[in-house]
């Protein structure tokens, strides 16, 4: 896989040389081009934003940097053999990045991401590229960056461990809590090891059991606990059929009952603390 970026802070994006992105690289299993924007800028002054038409705060980025950079990288990558490249836009009114839309990315042989900072890119640099390629605009969450650079450092991570051969034999992806297929998209439980004994806290006794349907059925209790305190969200949207006997007790011990169209619920009572 190949992938473009084009930043005003190239530096932003060192971390693309380290752990898993920087291995992946290094084994030749992905390409990483970072650009700075700024060597497609005409003035004097390298200016790549400007003020918003119709008033407002802050600064818009301008077409021109971002229409030669994106020529010239995507002349590149045809001439040097890639081909079917998708743009991916961070930015905060962009569509939910998931797991799913990760697996998607990871599918594709060359994305080219253009994180912008001040209040965004001009609109027609989207419109425009949006004739030529898929383009993704994607928000990695709810919440206000300076930039796009972190977002694509996100992006990037979850999809190159998805590449075929990044990810060893011992890190392996059927467990991820938002795998398709991972727990019926519930949140992992809490891990241990070495020593049994730290600060006089031991580790629950049903670990050491080597009883392995009693651990498969604490696992699974100690993801409901988790995904119901921390992902409510999750536990409502599921298909209640993804819940069992034993799964419906602990669910119930939580506070959680099946309401009129079976999917469950909080007991009305049950309080948050
Ligand atoms: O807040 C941002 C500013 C610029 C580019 C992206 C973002 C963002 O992406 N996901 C959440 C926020």
């Amino acid at each position: 896989m190949r992938l473009d970026v084009l930043t005003i802070f190239p530096e932003y994006l060192d971390p693309l040389n380290v752990s898993l992105v920087g291995k992946a690289r290094a084994r030749g299993q992905l390409q990483v081009h970072v650009h700075d924007l700024r060597e497609w800028t005409h003035d004097r002054h390298n200016t790549v934003d400007d003020t918003p038409y119709g008033g407002g705060p802050g600064m818009v980025m301008k077409t021109g940097p971002w229409g030669d950079a994106l020529d010239s990288v995507l002349a590149d990558g045809y001439e040097t053999g890639s081909h079917g490249p998708v743009l991916v836009v961070p930015t905060p009114s962009g569509r939910p990045f998931t797991q799913e839309l990760a697996v998607e990315l990871s599918e594709r042989p060359w994305l080219v991401f253009t994180p912008a900072r001040y209040e965004g890119i001009d609109r027609r640099v989207v419109d425009e590229y949006a004739t030529r390629m898929p383009v993704y605009e994607v928000s990695i969450g709810d919440y206000v960056l300076a930039g796009g650079e972190a977002a694509v450092l996100v992006v990037t991570e979850a999809v190159a461990r998805l590449l075929p051969g990044v990810l060893g034999n011992a890190e392996s992806h059927r467990d991820d809590s938002f795998a398709p297929g991972a727990m019926a998209n519930l949140l992992e439980g809490p891990v241990y090891t070495k020593p049994p004994r730290w600060r006089d806290r031991g580790i629950p006794d049903v670990l050491l059991s080597g009883h392995h349907g009693k651990i498969a059925r604490w696992r699974r209790d100690e993801a409901l606990r988790r995904t119901t305190a921390n992902r409510p969200d999750l536990i409502e949207r599921c298909d209640p059929a993804a819940f069992d006997k034993k799964d419906r007790e602990m669910l119930s011990i939580l506070g959680w009952q099946p309401g009129p169209d079976g999917r469950f619920g909080r007991r009305p009572d049950t309080v948050e603390e």
